[in-house]
């Protein structure tokens, strides 16, 4: 047996409770390695007194990555106080006990050593943070306000161009506005999403925004608080839950603290508000290198000190503010990963007292499991799940690798966090997803179909939906295109029915079991419980493959007669 693959964590990813008295339990162990695993549990203190039993459960084997193999079972613990061990027989019957102590042999009479058994001394329902019950039925739709529409040219700015005008540069303005985006909720609605996601919409001088003046106001060029207030009505009206952007890692360079850093130097009260390490702040002559912190390298964007009492304060007030006048449901926290988790945790804490449903998403871009869960968020920018998708579809990434990623990803949460992940193929960050795929739309609409079929929370970026296409930043933030040509009107139909699917299903999209098969060159994706099946066979070899006969398809791409195209699919439900 291979000892080395081996692992579990109480109180990490590996131990989730689901619900009262509900404790899920992963184990990993070497891929290919292990035939059995049987979980050995009681609750302690009835165990040793002698009036309950030991009871014994065969775990299931669930997903595997590119090594290891996870075994998983969910615990019905009425006392909520647990200890457990795992028997482990491998494939040629050799058999070892596991627990917090590392492995033991004569599972017989060494059961109650110490160290043998891993323990749960009680489960909290609360401990768990149940991410809202809403985000796992939500498709959301992510807006750059300044490109989605401009209802009105009052607001525009004084260096505007015509919609859709020229390329994009960094600097560009074409006036769009939140009236714009509330006179499209119709659309929205009919579109079928029921989450919008905007990029920051407070005064700053950009037009992304993501450099903060003042936190409690609506940038002018957006329009007004009132015409915020009726966006949110608006949406809520018709079912969509609103979520705004919060970049507290910096401030913008023309916010008043740093403005009266820069005028006042070591005297002015916001000198503990940034991370300053030399007066008067600004570049060393010498080496050129600035004297404070800031976001990436750029000097337009000061780090803020979170750690830093009065920030907090000023900060939680600022979330507080745009739940409670407002009526939003979620906030976005940009650059989540650079931000200390003490402030995390007082925040998160702070909006879950005064809104117990809110959805809570930090952005980081890579494995986060210090930043899920444990008093902070419900979930992250789930980049590591969906770009391997772009890469499979490329030909960057064969099927088994696809599939060991993918996986690893999954695993790397806890199941009610995983429903809750923020799942997107492209956001204002990234290239478009038509241009990431090369223009090639039968493997677009698989991509977003492959996507739709994972747990988690998908999004769709504005203009997805008519294929728009658009290279990296600032490329990607066009115009939306209201004027779409028949194929993209084709495209928009496509993305419709993909998403009633997805919220027909959601359920039991996000609870059902998982798995992969690879036959020859497609990729098969089975969502299955006891009473239904959902599959997606995609097609990601060079040459067309026959159909699946006997089962008709609810939605295609890359079907003609018989045959599934080159990055085609084909999606069943029995
Ligand atoms: C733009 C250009 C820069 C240029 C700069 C100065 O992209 O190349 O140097 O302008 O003119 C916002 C704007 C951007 C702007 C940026 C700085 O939207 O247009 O940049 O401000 O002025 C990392 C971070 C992640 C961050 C991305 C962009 O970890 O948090 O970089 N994302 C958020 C927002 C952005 C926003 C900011 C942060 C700043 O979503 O929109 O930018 O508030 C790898 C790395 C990741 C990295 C990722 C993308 O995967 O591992 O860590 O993310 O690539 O670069
Ligand atoms: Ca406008």
């Amino acid at each position: 047996m291979q000892l080395a693959g081996i692992r579990h964590r109480p109180e990490s990813e590996d131990t989730a409770v689901l619900a009262a008295h509900q404790l899920q339990v992963r184990l990993q162990t070497a891929r290919d390695d292990v035939a059995q695993v049987e979980i050995l549990f009681a609750d302690s203190y009835l165990w040793q007194e002698g009036t309950t039993a030991l009871e014994r459960r065969i775990m299931q084997p669930g997903l595997a990555t590119q090594g290891n193999q996870y075994w998983q079972t969910t615990l019905t613990v009425p006392t909520n106080r647990v200890v457990y061990a795992f028997l482990i027989t491998d494939t040629i019957g050799a058999t070892v006990g596991y627990g917090e102590g590392g492995f033991f042999d004569d599972v017989a009479t060494n059961w109650q050593t110490v160290g043998n058994y891993f323990h749960m001394p009680y489960m909290h329902v609360s401990d768990a943070e149940l991410p809202p019950a809403w985000v796992k039925e939500t498709v959301w739709y992510q807006i750059f306000p300044e490109r989605f529409a401009n209802g009105v040219r009052q607001n525009d700015p004084a260096n505007v161009q015509p919609w859709g005008a020229g390329r994009v540069h960094r600097d560009s303005f074409y006036g769009g506005d939140l009236p714009g985006i509330t006179a499209h909720l119709d659309d929205l609605a009919a579109l079928g999403v029921n989450g919008l996601y905007l990029c920051p919409i407070f005064t700053s001088p950009s037009n992304h925004k993501y450099d903060t003046i003042d936190h409690f106001e609506i940038d002018p060029h957006f329009g007004t608080k009132a015409d915020f207030q009726a966006l949110v009505d608006g949406a809520h009206a018709r079912g969509m839950r609103v979520m705004l952007d919060a970049v507290f890692n910096h401030f913008g360079e023309q916010s008043p603290q740093w403005q009266d850093v820069i005028k006042n130097g070591e005297q002015s009260r916001f000198a503990d508000w940034f991370h300053i390490h030399g007066w008067p702040v600004g570049r060393d002559p010498k080496t050129k290198r600035l004297n404070y912190e800031t976001f990436a390298t750029g000097a337009a964007m000061p780090k803020v000190n979170t750690q830093n009492p009065a920030v907090q304060a000023y900060l939680i007030d600022v979330t507080k503010y745009w739940i409670e006048q407002f009526g939003i449901d979620a906030w976005r926290f940009d650059v989540a990963d650079e931000v200390d988790h003490g402030f995390w945790r007082a925040l998160c804490g702070a909006l879950r007292a005064i809104k117990p449903d809110v959805y809570l998403l930090g952005e980081s871009w890579h494995s986060s499991q210090s930043l899920v869960g444990n008093g902070q968020f419900n979930a992250v920018m789930n980049y590591p799940l969906t770009q391997p998708i772009l890469a499979l579809f490329n030909g960057q990434l064969n099927p088994e690798d696809y599939v060991g990623k993918t996986n690893l990803e999954l695993m790397m949460y806890r199941q009610p966090n995983q429903q809750a992940m923020f799942n997107a193929l492209d956001t204002h960050d990234t290239p478009r997803l038509l241009t990431t795929l090369h223009g090639q739309l039968t493997k677009f609409k698989s991509a977003l179909t492959l996507l739709m079929l994972l747990p988690g929370s998908p999004c769709i970026y504005y203009g997805t939906e008519v294929a728009m296409a658009g290279g990296a930043d600032p490329d990607n933030r066009r115009c939306m295109n209201w004027q779409p040509d028949e194929q993209e009107q084709q495209v928009r139909q496509f993305v419709t029915r993909l998403i009633k699917f997805r919220r027909q299903q959601a359920d039991f999209l996000a609870t059902s079991q998982l798995t992969w098969t690879i036959d020859g060159h497609c990729l098969i994706l089975t969502r299955t419980d006891v009473e239904q099946t959902i599959q997606g066979r995609f097609n990601l070899g060079a040459q067309a493959v026959s159909t699946v006969s006997g089962v008709s398809p609810i939605l295609t791409a890359g079907i003609t007669a018989n045959e599934m195209a080159p990055g085609g699919f084909e999606l069943t439900v029995a």
